[in-house]
């Protein structure tokens, strides 16, 4: 089901159109009301009446991530406090978290783009949507509640954790649809195992998984032992919360809401635009946020666009899976890594279970990267060769992917910390 189809279905010239007059709009408004964003226009010439062309958008200076913590918390307002209802915020990993502010109209967006995202994750009207994503200032518990309401599901409010009491709901209220993060669902999983629940045997067929990257590998194995269809899902507190971009049932690619949200790709090094199809860092400008607009907002998200037309029939550009963010690289050794190489690996390993965690530390000048990762019950039970075994593979998979010669240390079943949110990958002892 397509949930709006004027706008996710327009044609590529009509978008366009749309997209400049609310552009116009936006930059417009963030002059003159956000002193902020005027000094930066006018420190690079650009006047408000100088938007002619979707081109222009490239003559707009950059926001990121620093900007909006220099003017924390209400710095970038773009209407006076008393019209704002709500406010999230993403915890950061040092510091003050990042503010971002809705009215009653970021609030009716967010409600549709969310709605866009669960029909396109194959949820219908009157189905059971039970959300645990965490509710609070993280935008995923009200951004995926507020999309349940909309689209007319059931939303039961689970908030993450309590796991034996989620398979409970899912089997009592017949839910059709999970919210979570794809690292929480994967510990639901052996939840269920461990009650003996099948999901097979309930009505759970959809997962709508997001906030945290993972591989198609995990997918996978996400579906293999669940039976669920698992949707990909994205989005960023600054831009909105999720509703950004999902994948629909073709799960090729994430279909972006171009007609709240302009998206480009930059080259992290140099600013520069890249061509369709070209991986890079993720921009994305909001055209019609009412409280905190951003301009050209710098992600850190790796991934590309894409801008043919999709074979469910939505004509909006889709980007593909984040694989990492430019601050999440690791640099071992001089050698480049992303966690998300090393979860490919671990993914299509058999006997290996797809928890892991990446542990830094500094011996003298060298540093040096472990990668613990579970094993199943059986082979941890099993004579000590078939460990040895999967331990020497594993490595020299790694080797072959990353470069890079890593200790791995096979631990056993359930020893590593689950998480009921993003889970957390990397422990990075080096500064320590
Ligand atoms: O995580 C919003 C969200 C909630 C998205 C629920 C999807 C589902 P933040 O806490 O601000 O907002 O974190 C945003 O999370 O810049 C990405 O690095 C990462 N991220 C979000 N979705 C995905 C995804 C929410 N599907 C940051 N794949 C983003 C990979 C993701 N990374």
């Amino acid at each position: 089901m397509i949930w709006d189809k004027e706008h996710e279905c327009m044609s590529r010239e009509d978008l366009r159109a749309l997209q400049l007059e609310r552009l116009k709009g936006i930059v417009k408004k963030v002059y003159k009301n956000v002193p902020f964003y005027r000094e930066r226009l006018d420190a690079v010439g650009v006047k408000p009446g100088d938007i002619k062309s979707l081109d222009d958008l490239h003559r707009l200076p950059f926001t990121s991530k620093l900007d909006l913590r220099d003017n924390y918390p209400l710095g970038l307002l773009s209407v006076p406090q008393s019209e704002v209802l709500e406010i999230h915020g993403s915890s950061g990993t040092t510091g003050k978290p990042i503010i971002v502010a809705y009215t009653q109209k970021d609030l009716d967006v967010w409600s549709e783009v969310m709605a866009r995202t669960l029909a396109c994750a194959g949820c219908k009207p009157g189905d059971v949507v039970q959300n645990a994503y965490g509710y609070g200032l993280f935008t995923g518990g009200l951004g995926a509640h507020y999309g349940g309401l909309r689209l007319g599901a059931l939303t039961i409010p689970m908030s993450g954790g309590n796991s034996k009491r989620q398979i409970m709901m899912i089997q009592d209220l017949g839910s059709r649809a999970i919210c979570c993060t794809p690292s929480y669902f994967l510990s639901l999983i052996e939840t269920a195992e461990e009650m003996n629940v099948k999901f097979e045997d309930t009505n759970l067929r959809i997962g709508v998984f997001g906030a945290e990257p993972w591989s198609e590998n995990m997918r996978r194995e996400i579906e293999k032992r669940s039976g669920v269809t698992a949707i990909d899902i994205y989005g960023l507190s600054e831009i909105i919360g999720p509703g950004v971009s999902a994948e629909c049932q073709e799960q090729s690619g994430l279909h972006i809401n171009e007609d709240h949200f302009i998206a480009e790709v930059i080259d992290p090094e140099t600013g520069e635009v890249l061509p369709d199809g070209q991986m890079g860092e993720m921009v994305f400008t909001t055209i019609t946020k009412d409280a905190t607009p951003v301009l050209r907002f710098r992600t850190r998200d790796i991934c590309s666009i894409n801008r043919e037309k999709c074979a469910c029939g939505r004509t909006t550009a889709r980007m593909s899976r984040v694989t990492g963010r430019t601050d999440d690289m690791l640099i071992v050794r001089g050698v480049n890594v992303f966690p998300s190489q090393i979860e490919s690996v671990l993914m299509a390993i058999e006997d290996a279970e797809p928890h892991y965690q990446i542990v830094l530390s500094r011996e003298g000048a060298l540093d040096d990267m472990e990668v613990q990762v579970e094993v199943n019950e059986r082979l941890f039970s099993d004579e000590i060769r078939g460990l040895e075994a999967l331990g020497a593979r594993i490595t020299e998979e790694l080797h072959s992917v990353l470069g890079l010669r890593v200790h791995v240390k096979l631990v056993e079943p359930k020893t590593i910390e689950r998480s009921m949110g993003k889970a957390k990958r990397v422990i990075d002892m080096r500064g320590q």
